[in-house]
């Protein structure tokens, strides 16, 4: 299972598959594009690898495979969408220091609220840097 990793890990660290659409990217609106990504959490980072889809994604996060893209989360602003930016279910809304919206979803309540909850503690654990 994903979320609950075998390995002993960091605080800091957490991996899954979510679904994830930019909104803005750099400040610039982006046409949404919802797909599965591979979403790890290292330090105040978030990685986000192309999801292979099915049950062997997770796979995707060894060390071979380079993340796609990366959002800091120093200074983000963190809440739960709003019905007007998304009619899906358990919707993460995420806007960077740098200016790019991230929605991030999970059609799994427990999995979505745990995100939230780190995400949350990670950008409080960074506030000052
Ligand atoms: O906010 P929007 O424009 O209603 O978002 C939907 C569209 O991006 C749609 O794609 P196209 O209009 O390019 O075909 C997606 O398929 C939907 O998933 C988007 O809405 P949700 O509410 O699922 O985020």
């Amino acid at each position: 299972c994903p979320s609950s990793p075998k390995h002993p890990t960091a605080a800091s660290e957490k991996f899954g598959v979510l679904n994830v659409t930019k909104l803005t990217e750099n400040g610039k609106k982006v046409r949404k594009n919802w797909m599965a990504w591979w979403t790890v959490l290292q330090g105040s980072s978030l990685l986000f690898t192309k999801s292979q889809g099915g049950g062997t994604s997770w796979k995707f996060g060894g060390s071979q495979s380079k993340p796609e893209f990366t959002v800091d989360l120093k200074g983000a602003l963190l809440d739960w969408a709003s019905k007007e930016k998304s009619s899906k279910k358990h919707v993460i809304e995420l806007k960077t220091r740098q200016g790019t919206e991230l929605l991030i979803q999970s059609e799994n309540d427990s999995v979505i609220n745990d995100w939230f909850k780190t995400l949350m503690e990670t950008i409080n654990n960074h506030a000052w840097e």
